[in-house]
Protein backbone atom coordinates (compact mmCIF):
# COMPACT_ATOMS: atom_id res chain seq x y z
CA UNK A 1 0.00 0.00 0.00
CA UNK A 2 2.73 2.47 0.72
CA UNK A 3 4.16 2.12 -2.60
CA UNK A 4 1.47 3.61 -4.23
CA UNK A 5 2.11 7.33 -4.18
CA UNK A 6 1.69 8.44 -7.54
CA UNK A 7 -1.36 8.32 -8.95
CA UNK A 8 -2.53 9.55 -12.81
CA UNK A 9 -6.38 10.43 -13.19
CA UNK A 10 -7.45 10.88 -16.72
CA UNK A 11 -10.75 13.14 -17.11
CA UNK A 12 -13.04 14.04 -20.60
CA UNK A 13 -15.28 16.63 -20.00
CA UNK A 14 -18.22 15.15 -21.84
CA UNK A 15 -20.84 18.07 -22.46
CA UNK A 16 -20.84 19.90 -19.33
CA UNK A 17 -18.71 20.13 -15.63
CA UNK A 18 -19.66 17.23 -13.93
CA UNK A 19 -17.21 14.76 -15.17
CA UNK A 20 -14.37 17.38 -14.25
CA UNK A 21 -16.72 17.92 -10.85
CA UNK A 22 -16.13 14.27 -9.90
CA UNK A 23 -12.57 14.18 -10.66
CA UNK A 24 -11.71 17.38 -9.02
CA UNK A 25 -12.87 16.64 -5.80
CA UNK A 26 -11.45 12.99 -6.19
CA UNK A 27 -7.72 14.47 -7.12
CA UNK A 28 -8.22 16.65 -4.27
CA UNK A 29 -9.39 14.50 -1.64
CA UNK A 30 -6.61 12.06 -2.43
CA UNK A 31 -3.82 14.85 -2.83
CA UNK A 32 -5.15 16.04 0.89
CA UNK A 33 -6.49 13.55 3.04
CA UNK A 34 -4.01 10.21 1.60
CA UNK A 35 -1.27 12.40 0.59
CA UNK A 36 -0.91 11.01 -2.79
CA UNK A 37 1.09 12.97 -5.40
CA UNK A 38 -1.64 13.39 -8.07
CA UNK A 39 -1.59 14.66 -11.84
CA UNK A 40 -5.24 15.51 -13.10
CA UNK A 41 -5.41 14.90 -17.06
CA UNK A 42 -7.94 16.85 -18.09
CA UNK A 43 -9.23 18.02 -21.99
CA UNK A 44 -11.52 21.45 -21.32
CA UNK A 45 -9.85 23.93 -18.68
CA UNK A 46 -12.45 26.55 -19.42
CA UNK A 47 -15.25 23.94 -17.91
CA UNK A 48 -12.97 23.43 -15.31
CA UNK A 49 -12.68 26.84 -14.73
CA UNK A 50 -16.05 27.27 -13.88
CA UNK A 51 -15.62 25.62 -10.55
CA UNK A 52 -12.12 26.42 -9.67
CA UNK A 53 -11.69 29.68 -10.61
CA UNK A 54 -7.95 29.74 -10.33
CA UNK A 55 -7.55 27.43 -13.20
CA UNK A 56 -5.49 29.17 -15.89
CA UNK A 57 -6.62 28.36 -19.28
CA UNK A 58 -3.72 28.65 -20.86
CA UNK A 59 -1.30 26.37 -18.71
CA UNK A 60 0.11 23.12 -19.97
CA UNK A 61 0.70 22.32 -17.03
CA UNK A 62 -0.24 23.85 -13.43
CA UNK A 63 -0.31 22.46 -10.11
CA UNK A 64 -3.96 23.74 -8.22
CA UNK A 65 -4.94 22.97 -4.45
CA UNK A 66 -1.57 20.43 -4.54
CA UNK A 67 -2.94 18.67 -8.01
CA UNK A 68 -0.77 18.70 -10.92
CA UNK A 69 -3.11 19.41 -13.47
CA UNK A 70 -2.44 18.52 -17.24
CA UNK A 71 -4.10 20.06 -20.55
CA UNK A 72 -4.65 16.94 -22.22
CA UNK A 73 -5.38 17.72 -25.54
CA UNK A 74 -4.37 14.47 -27.77
CA UNK A 75 -3.48 10.59 -27.97
CA UNK A 76 -0.72 11.29 -29.23
CA UNK A 77 2.68 11.82 -27.05
CA UNK A 78 5.54 9.84 -26.34
CA UNK A 79 5.37 7.88 -22.48
CA UNK A 80 8.42 6.02 -20.54
CA UNK A 81 8.01 4.30 -17.98
CA UNK A 82 9.15 7.01 -15.53
CA UNK A 83 5.84 8.72 -16.68
CA UNK A 84 3.61 6.21 -15.29
CA UNK A 85 2.04 6.62 -12.29
CA UNK A 86 1.07 3.62 -9.46
CA UNK A 87 -2.15 3.88 -10.14
CA UNK A 88 -4.11 5.11 -12.76
CA UNK A 89 -7.25 6.15 -13.19
CA UNK A 90 -9.34 6.19 -16.48
CA UNK A 91 -12.86 7.89 -15.81
CA UNK A 92 -15.71 6.59 -17.23
CA UNK A 93 -13.89 4.23 -19.57
CA UNK A 94 -11.69 7.11 -21.62
CA UNK A 95 -9.51 5.78 -23.90
CA UNK A 96 -5.96 6.93 -22.25
CA UNK A 97 -2.92 7.71 -25.09
CA UNK A 98 -2.22 4.56 -26.78
CA UNK A 99 2.20 5.49 -25.92
CA UNK A 100 0.82 6.04 -22.12
CA UNK A 101 -0.82 2.08 -21.79
CA UNK A 102 2.54 0.47 -24.00
CA UNK A 103 4.46 2.56 -21.11
CA UNK A 104 2.58 1.26 -18.32
CA UNK A 105 3.14 -2.22 -20.13
CA UNK A 106 7.12 -2.21 -19.75
CA UNK A 107 6.64 -1.20 -16.16
CA UNK A 108 7.87 -3.06 -13.09
CA UNK A 109 5.66 -3.80 -11.25
CA UNK A 110 3.37 -2.70 -13.26
CA UNK A 111 0.53 -0.06 -12.16
CA UNK A 112 -2.77 -0.93 -10.58
CA UNK A 113 -5.51 0.88 -13.40
CA UNK A 114 -9.08 1.26 -13.08
CA UNK A 115 -12.01 2.37 -14.96
CA UNK A 116 -13.70 4.57 -12.30
CA UNK A 117 -17.60 4.57 -13.46
CA UNK A 118 -20.43 6.19 -13.55
CA UNK A 119 -22.73 6.07 -10.26
CA UNK A 120 -26.22 4.26 -10.38
CA UNK A 121 -28.51 2.68 -7.61
CA UNK A 122 -29.24 -0.56 -10.12
CA UNK A 123 -28.65 -4.27 -8.49
CA UNK A 124 -25.99 -5.11 -11.29
CA UNK A 125 -23.33 -3.34 -10.07
CA UNK A 126 -22.52 -5.62 -7.21
CA UNK A 127 -22.14 -8.29 -9.12
CA UNK A 128 -19.66 -5.93 -11.71
CA UNK A 129 -17.56 -3.87 -9.25
CA UNK A 130 -13.84 -4.46 -8.60
CA UNK A 131 -14.32 -7.02 -11.95
CA UNK A 132 -11.38 -7.24 -14.30
CA UNK A 133 -10.41 -7.28 -17.33
CA UNK A 134 -7.33 -8.48 -19.63
CA UNK A 135 -5.87 -6.13 -22.29
CA UNK A 136 -5.99 -8.43 -24.92
CA UNK A 137 -2.69 -7.62 -26.80
CA UNK A 138 -0.04 -6.77 -23.14
CA UNK A 139 -1.65 -8.87 -20.75
CA UNK A 140 -2.49 -5.28 -18.45
CA UNK A 141 -5.14 -5.91 -15.74
CA UNK A 142 -8.04 -3.28 -15.51
CA UNK A 143 -10.17 -3.10 -12.62
CA UNK A 144 -13.87 -1.73 -12.87
CA UNK A 145 -15.13 0.38 -9.96
CA UNK A 146 -18.36 1.52 -8.94
CA UNK A 147 -19.45 4.03 -7.19
CA UNK A 148 -22.69 3.30 -5.21
CA UNK A 149 -25.11 2.85 -2.33
CA UNK A 150 -24.35 -0.55 -0.75
CA UNK A 151 -21.79 -2.21 0.92
CA UNK A 152 -21.10 -4.36 -2.20
CA UNK A 153 -19.87 -0.78 -4.58
CA UNK A 154 -17.45 1.68 -3.57
CA UNK A 155 -19.17 4.03 -1.93
CA UNK A 156 -19.88 7.54 -2.53
CA UNK A 157 -17.25 10.67 -2.84
CA UNK A 158 -17.37 12.71 0.72
CA UNK A 159 -13.81 14.47 2.12
CA UNK A 160 -13.10 13.38 6.10
CA UNK A 161 -15.06 16.02 8.41
CA UNK A 162 -17.34 17.30 6.13
CA UNK A 163 -20.44 16.11 8.07
CA UNK A 164 -19.16 18.35 10.43
CA UNK A 165 -18.57 21.37 8.69
CA UNK A 166 -22.43 21.18 7.34
CA UNK A 167 -23.23 20.63 10.88
CA UNK A 168 -21.54 23.84 11.82
CA UNK A 169 -22.68 26.08 8.95
CA UNK A 170 -26.93 24.86 9.65
CA UNK A 171 -26.34 25.74 13.52
CA UNK A 172 -25.07 28.56 12.66
CA UNK A 173 -27.73 31.17 11.64
CA UNK A 174 -25.17 34.29 11.37
CA UNK A 175 -22.81 32.13 8.91
CA UNK A 176 -26.17 31.35 6.85
CA UNK A 177 -27.12 34.61 6.59
CA UNK A 178 -23.55 36.51 5.71
CA UNK A 179 -22.92 33.56 3.08
CA UNK A 180 -26.88 34.40 1.53
CA UNK A 181 -26.17 37.86 1.52
CA UNK A 182 -22.78 37.84 -0.16
CA UNK A 183 -24.73 35.99 -2.64
CA UNK A 184 -27.46 39.36 -3.24
CA UNK A 185 -30.60 38.04 -1.25
CA UNK A 186 -32.58 40.13 0.61
CA UNK A 187 -33.20 39.27 4.31
CA UNK A 188 -37.13 38.41 3.11
CA UNK A 189 -36.16 36.62 0.51
CA UNK A 190 -33.89 34.38 2.84
CA UNK A 191 -37.17 33.92 5.38
CA UNK A 192 -38.81 32.55 2.54
CA UNK A 193 -38.86 28.39 1.72
CA UNK A 194 -35.27 28.94 -0.06
CA UNK A 195 -34.47 26.76 -3.02
CA UNK A 196 -31.79 25.61 -5.21
CA UNK A 197 -32.03 24.88 -9.03
CA UNK A 198 -29.78 22.88 -10.98
CA UNK A 199 -31.20 21.06 -14.13
CA UNK A 200 -30.55 20.00 -17.56
CA UNK A 201 -32.23 22.00 -20.31
CA UNK A 202 -35.18 19.67 -20.69
CA UNK A 203 -36.88 20.14 -16.98
CA UNK A 204 -40.56 21.03 -16.89
CA UNK A 205 -38.74 24.37 -15.00
CA UNK A 206 -41.98 27.14 -16.41
CA UNK A 207 -44.26 24.24 -14.86
CA UNK A 208 -42.36 24.09 -11.31
CA UNK A 209 -42.09 28.00 -11.47
CA UNK A 210 -45.92 28.80 -12.19
CA UNK A 211 -46.58 26.45 -9.37
CA UNK A 212 -44.44 28.29 -6.39
CA UNK A 213 -46.23 31.42 -8.05
CA UNK A 214 -49.69 30.70 -7.55
CA UNK A 215 -48.72 28.67 -3.95
CA UNK A 216 -49.97 30.30 -0.83
CA UNK A 217 -46.36 30.50 1.17
CA UNK A 218 -43.35 32.32 -0.20
CA UNK A 219 -40.11 30.69 -2.14
CA UNK A 220 -37.13 31.93 -3.04
CA UNK A 221 -35.78 30.13 -5.72
CA UNK A 222 -32.02 30.27 -6.65
CA UNK A 223 -30.73 29.20 -10.45
CA UNK A 224 -26.92 29.37 -11.41
CA UNK A 225 -26.60 31.68 -14.47
CA UNK A 226 -26.76 29.47 -18.20
CA UNK A 227 -29.28 26.61 -16.18
CA UNK A 228 -33.00 26.79 -17.20
CA UNK A 229 -32.36 29.73 -19.42
CA UNK A 230 -35.66 29.76 -21.23
CA UNK A 231 -37.76 29.33 -18.49
CA UNK A 232 -35.71 32.01 -16.58
CA UNK A 233 -36.00 34.62 -18.76
CA UNK A 234 -39.73 34.24 -19.35
CA UNK A 235 -40.09 34.27 -15.56
CA UNK A 236 -37.69 37.54 -15.27
CA UNK A 237 -39.22 39.54 -18.29
CA UNK A 238 -34.98 40.18 -19.31
CA UNK A 239 -31.88 38.78 -19.68
CA UNK A 240 -30.92 35.27 -17.13
CA UNK A 241 -27.58 37.58 -16.09
CA UNK A 242 -26.26 36.86 -12.30
CA UNK A 243 -27.80 39.22 -10.37
CA UNK A 244 -31.09 39.18 -12.33
CA UNK A 245 -34.25 38.56 -9.99
CA UNK A 246 -37.87 39.26 -10.13
CA UNK A 247 -40.94 38.63 -7.91
CA UNK A 248 -44.02 37.33 -8.80
CA UNK A 249 -46.75 36.36 -6.76
CA UNK A 250 -45.64 34.06 -4.39
CA UNK A 251 -41.83 33.17 -6.21
CA UNK A 252 -39.13 35.54 -6.09
CA UNK A 253 -36.58 34.03 -8.66
CA UNK A 254 -32.74 35.01 -8.79
CA UNK A 255 -29.57 34.46 -10.95
CA UNK A 256 -26.53 33.46 -9.53
CA UNK A 257 -23.27 33.55 -10.59
CA UNK A 258 -21.46 29.93 -11.15
CA UNK A 259 -20.30 29.32 -7.62
CA UNK A 260 -17.13 27.17 -6.97
CA UNK A 261 -17.46 23.73 -5.67
CA UNK A 262 -16.98 24.77 -1.84
CA UNK A 263 -19.54 27.23 -1.72
CA UNK A 264 -22.10 25.38 -4.05
CA UNK A 265 -21.96 22.90 -0.75
CA UNK A 266 -22.94 26.10 0.89
CA UNK A 267 -25.52 26.44 -0.96
CA UNK A 268 -26.75 23.35 -0.99
CA UNK A 269 -26.69 23.49 3.14
CA UNK A 270 -28.17 26.72 3.28
CA UNK A 271 -31.47 26.03 1.41
CA UNK A 272 -34.78 23.82 2.10
CA UNK A 273 -34.80 22.13 -1.13
CA UNK A 274 -32.37 21.54 -3.35
CA UNK A 275 -32.55 20.66 -6.95
CA UNK A 276 -29.58 18.66 -8.28
CA UNK A 277 -28.31 17.08 -11.72
CA UNK A 278 -26.73 14.22 -13.02
CA UNK A 279 -23.84 12.47 -10.10
CA UNK A 280 -21.65 15.33 -8.40
CA UNK A 281 -24.12 17.56 -7.32
CA UNK A 282 -26.57 14.96 -7.02
CA UNK A 283 -24.26 13.20 -4.65
CA UNK A 284 -23.53 16.66 -2.21
CA UNK A 285 -27.04 16.89 -2.12
CA UNK A 286 -27.55 13.37 -0.13
CA UNK A 287 -24.66 14.73 2.05
CA UNK A 288 -26.43 18.44 2.49
CA UNK A 289 -28.93 15.91 4.47
CA UNK A 290 -32.44 18.13 2.97
CA UNK A 291 -35.23 17.29 0.83
CA UNK A 292 -33.59 16.92 -3.01
CA UNK A 293 -35.27 16.22 -6.54
CA UNK A 294 -33.02 14.51 -8.72
CA UNK A 295 -32.68 15.83 -12.92
CA UNK A 296 -30.90 12.19 -13.68
CA UNK A 297 -28.51 12.94 -17.02
CA UNK A 298 -30.56 11.33 -20.23
CA UNK A 299 -29.49 8.61 -22.26
CA UNK A 300 -30.94 6.67 -25.03
CA UNK A 301 -33.99 4.27 -25.35
CA UNK A 302 -34.54 6.13 -21.96
CA UNK A 303 -32.10 3.76 -20.17
CA UNK A 304 -31.89 6.41 -17.15
CA UNK A 305 -35.74 6.16 -16.22
CA UNK A 306 -34.79 2.81 -15.29
CA UNK A 307 -31.91 4.17 -13.13
CA UNK A 308 -33.75 6.99 -11.76
CA UNK A 309 -36.54 4.04 -10.43
CA UNK A 310 -33.72 2.19 -9.04
CA UNK A 311 -32.59 4.83 -6.65
CA UNK A 312 -36.10 5.80 -5.71
CA UNK A 313 -36.50 2.65 -5.28
CA UNK A 314 -34.45 2.33 -2.70
CA UNK A 315 -34.31 6.14 -1.31
CA UNK A 316 -38.23 6.17 -1.24
CA UNK A 317 -40.51 3.48 -1.79
CA UNK A 318 -40.52 1.47 1.73
CA UNK A 319 -42.28 5.00 2.71
CA UNK A 320 -45.60 6.26 1.91
CA UNK A 321 -44.99 9.33 3.77
CA UNK A 322 -42.14 10.01 0.92
CA UNK A 323 -44.84 9.11 -1.96
CA UNK A 324 -45.03 12.48 -3.48
CA UNK A 325 -40.94 12.46 -3.62
CA UNK A 326 -41.61 9.63 -6.24
CA UNK A 327 -44.49 10.80 -8.13
CA UNK A 328 -42.96 14.54 -8.80
CA UNK A 329 -39.12 13.11 -9.49
CA UNK A 330 -40.60 10.98 -12.07
CA UNK A 331 -42.99 14.21 -13.83
CA UNK A 332 -39.32 16.22 -13.37
CA UNK A 333 -37.68 13.61 -15.11
CA UNK A 334 -40.41 12.77 -17.81
CA UNK A 335 -40.95 9.89 -16.79
CA UNK A 336 -44.11 10.00 -15.23
CA UNK A 337 -46.87 8.65 -18.12
CA UNK A 338 -49.92 10.67 -17.98
CA UNK A 339 -49.89 14.46 -18.06
CA UNK A 340 -48.32 16.33 -15.23
CA UNK A 341 -50.73 18.72 -12.82
CA UNK A 342 -47.99 20.46 -10.99
CA UNK A 343 -49.72 22.51 -8.40
CA UNK A 344 -50.89 19.23 -6.95
CA UNK A 345 -47.90 17.51 -7.33
CA UNK A 346 -45.97 20.20 -5.43
CA UNK A 347 -48.67 20.76 -2.90
CA UNK A 348 -48.01 16.96 -1.48
CA UNK A 349 -44.83 17.44 -2.10
CA UNK A 350 -44.74 20.13 -0.06
CA UNK A 351 -46.80 18.43 2.61
CA UNK A 352 -44.53 15.18 2.84
CA UNK A 353 -41.55 17.89 3.29
CA UNK A 354 -41.11 17.46 7.00
CA UNK A 355 -40.74 13.43 6.48
CA UNK A 356 -38.44 14.01 3.47
CA UNK A 357 -36.10 16.04 5.91
CA UNK A 358 -35.82 13.20 8.13
CA UNK A 359 -35.17 10.72 5.24
CA UNK A 360 -32.63 12.76 4.08
CA UNK A 361 -30.92 12.32 7.46
CA UNK A 362 -31.21 8.90 8.44
CA UNK A 363 -30.10 8.55 4.61
CA UNK A 364 -26.81 10.48 5.14
CA UNK A 365 -25.88 8.21 7.87
CA UNK A 366 -26.21 4.97 6.29
CA UNK A 367 -24.36 6.21 3.07
CA UNK A 368 -21.48 7.31 5.63
CA UNK A 369 -21.61 4.00 7.06
CA UNK A 370 -20.14 2.90 3.25
CA UNK A 371 -17.06 4.54 4.19
CA UNK A 372 -15.69 7.01 0.83
CA UNK A 373 -14.96 6.23 -2.14
CA UNK A 374 -11.47 7.76 -1.94
CA UNK A 375 -10.50 5.38 0.59
CA UNK A 376 -11.95 2.73 -0.40
CA UNK A 377 -10.10 2.63 -3.89
CA UNK A 378 -6.91 2.81 -1.73
CA UNK A 379 -8.30 -0.01 0.15
CA UNK A 380 -8.58 -1.86 -2.74
CA UNK A 381 -5.59 -0.95 -5.01
CA UNK A 382 -3.25 -2.01 -1.85
CA UNK A 383 -4.65 -5.68 -2.24
CA UNK A 384 -3.73 -5.31 -6.01
CA UNK A 385 0.08 -4.72 -5.05
O1 LIG B 1 -22.45 18.56 -15.07
P1 LIG B 1 -23.48 17.58 -14.74
O2 LIG B 1 -24.64 17.60 -15.58
O3 LIG B 1 -22.91 16.11 -14.65
C1 LIG B 1 -22.64 15.08 -15.37
C2 LIG B 1 -22.26 15.27 -16.83
O4 LIG B 1 -23.31 15.75 -17.58
C3 LIG B 1 -21.73 13.98 -17.30
O5 LIG B 1 -21.45 14.03 -18.66
C4 LIG B 1 -22.65 12.83 -16.94
O6 LIG B 1 -21.96 11.70 -17.20
C5 LIG B 1 -22.98 12.84 -15.49
O7 LIG B 1 -23.55 14.06 -15.16
C6 LIG B 1 -23.91 11.72 -15.10
O8 LIG B 1 -23.95 17.79 -13.24
P2 LIG B 1 -23.22 17.41 -11.92
O9 LIG B 1 -22.79 16.01 -11.90
O10 LIG B 1 -24.07 17.78 -10.83
O11 LIG B 1 -21.93 18.34 -11.90
C7 LIG B 1 -21.93 19.71 -11.74
C8 LIG B 1 -20.68 20.14 -11.04
O12 LIG B 1 -20.65 21.56 -10.94
C9 LIG B 1 -20.61 19.64 -9.61
O13 LIG B 1 -19.27 19.31 -9.27
C10 LIG B 1 -21.05 20.82 -8.77
C11 LIG B 1 -20.49 21.94 -9.57
N1 LIG B 1 -21.12 23.25 -9.41
C12 LIG B 1 -20.35 24.26 -8.89
O14 LIG B 1 -19.20 24.05 -8.51
N2 LIG B 1 -20.90 25.50 -8.77
C13 LIG B 1 -22.17 25.79 -9.14
O15 LIG B 1 -22.62 26.94 -9.01
C14 LIG B 1 -22.96 24.71 -9.65
C15 LIG B 1 -24.40 24.97 -10.05
C16 LIG B 1 -22.40 23.45 -9.79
Amino acid sequence: MTSLTRLDLFCRVVDNYGDIGICWRLARQLQREHGITVTLWVDDLVSFRRICPTVDVQAERQVQAGVTVRHWHSMDGTFTTGDVADIVIEFFAVDIPPAYIAAMAQCQPRPVWFNLEGLTAEEWVEGCHCLSSTHPQLGLIKHFFFPGFTEKTGGLLVEAGLDQQRLTFQSDAAARTAFLAQLGLTTAQMAARLVSLFCYPHAPVAELLAAWQHDDTPTTCLVPEGVATEAVQAFLGMPACAGASATHGALTLRVLPFVPQDDYDRLLWACDLNFVRGEDSFVRAQWAGRPFVWHIYPQDEQLHHKKLRAFLQRYASEQPALSALSELSLQWNGAGGSAADWPALWQAYRTQMPAMQQRAAAWQQQMLALGDLASNLLRFAGTLR
